[in-house]
């Protein structure tokens, strides 16, 4: 370990050797940018070069929660064609708002109970309200704006003939973006669409996503560095969890269930991750020095919870932390640094014990 450069260390880490380092100015920019190369070319695909066109557009406003809230949707067209909505919460009466961004899995109108919200589809509405605890984080101070994923790419494997993906025109190939990477670019165009509401401190704009959402999040935290935190709730395989563990859903599995999330490249590596030339730790440090929050659930094998420890653990060098041991159900570790793991209590899922302490962590951190 002596004399070797952190983002080295980093770069070719066994699961052995995850020893801390004490010089984080070594995680360099430049390692940084090489890493992220490799998760393009070999993970999550290459985004095509070329802006597209973008509009953001206020629809609709109303108050509420007695006046305290203000909810907004908003229009963002891509391209000229592909409509995104856009829900957002603020407190009302407040500047420089931080907020917390993420997708959501069924449409905006499963976020809430009641009318007002469009409709995306057919699913019930309210049917995902106790993973978005609206009043909490208002009461907090902070906003949130979420986003049908669908809205972006629909999560299938379309041939990539949808969503972000038919916006761009050209071949592809092995290392052309998959359905994360396209969600985590419309996870940015949002964040910097945040610029131009008044009430919004764009700077302060903390990604965060659930299991599939998850990956999305660490994905677009750490390739878009504007994004001033990140948190990973049980994302596991493909997200926050060591592939080289192959514990729970193997690489080999994910690419035959889920063929359009990632780059074909990734396929190479199914029952073989020995040969991966990165494992998601590194994805992690890619973040630093911008706060990180990776979140487990006890009885989530399927997400690796240790594995998504292990990772943090090993990327927490480049922050010039270290964490302790893996923690009993109920537990939270680093809770003093801007490295944080949580394992909670129960099922793969996002609760408010969870969002209890995200919010305290962007209270402190940001
Ligand atoms: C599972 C998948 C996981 C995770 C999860 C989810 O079927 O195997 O990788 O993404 O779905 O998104 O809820």
């Amino acid at each position: 370990m002596k004399g070797m450069k952190l983002w080295a260390f980093l770069f070719t880490a066994t699961l052995m050797s995850a020893e801390p380092v004490s010089n984080p100015a070594e995680w360099s920019k430049e390692a940084r940018k090489e890493t992220l190369t490799v998760f393009q070319r070999e993970v999550y695909g290459v985004n095509p070069a070329g802006k597209v066109a973008s509009e953001w557009v206020l629809d609709r406003e109303r108050k509420v929660m007695e006046g305290t809230v203000v909810q907004r949707e908003y229009v963002l067209t891509l391209g000229g064609t592909l409509k995104v909505r856009a829900l957002l919460y603020l407190p009302v009466g407040k500047k420089d708002v931080p907020v917390f961004l993420g997708l959501n899995f069924r449409g905006n109108h499963t976020v809430e109970d009641g009318e007002w919200i469009t409709k995306a589809n057919d699913e019930k509405r309210g049917k995902a309200v106790g993973r978005w605890p609206v009043e909490m984080i208002t009461k907090a101070g902070f906003g949130l704006v979420t986003i049908h994923c669908d809205d972006f790419d629909p999560d299938e494997d379309d041939g990539f003939k949808n969503g972000v993906h038919a916006l761009f025109e050209g071949e592809r190939n092995g290392t052309s973006w998959g359905t994360i990477a396209g969600w985590a670019w419309g996870l940015s165009q949002v964040r910097e669409k945040l610029e131009m509401v008044p009430e919004v401190d764009a700077e302060k704009v903390v990604v965060i996503g659930h299991s599939r959402l998850g990956k999305t999040a660490l994905w677009a935290g750490a390739s878009d560095e504007k994004f001033a935190m990140v948190i990973s709730n049980n994302s596991g395989c493909g997200g926050a969890a060591l592939s080289k563990r192959k514990h729970g859903e193997t690489v080999a599995r994910i690419n035959k269930v889920f063929p359009h999330w990632f780059a074909g490249n990734f396929r190479k590596y199914g029952d073989k991750e020995e040969t991966l030339p990165v494992d998601q730790h590194q994805l992690i440090a890619c973040i630093a020095p911008r706060p990180v929050y990776v979140a487990s659930a006890s009885k989530d094998d399927w997400a690796d919870p240790e594995g998504e420890f292990l990772a943090l653990k090993m990327a927490a060098p480049a922050w010039g932390e270290v964490l302790g041991e893996m923690p009993e159900p109920g537990g939270e570790v680093g809770k003093a640094g801007k490295v944080r793991y949580h394992l909670r209590e129960g099922k793969h899922d996002i609760k408010e014990w969870d969002w209890e302490r995200y919010l305290e962590a962007a209270k402190e951190l940001l």
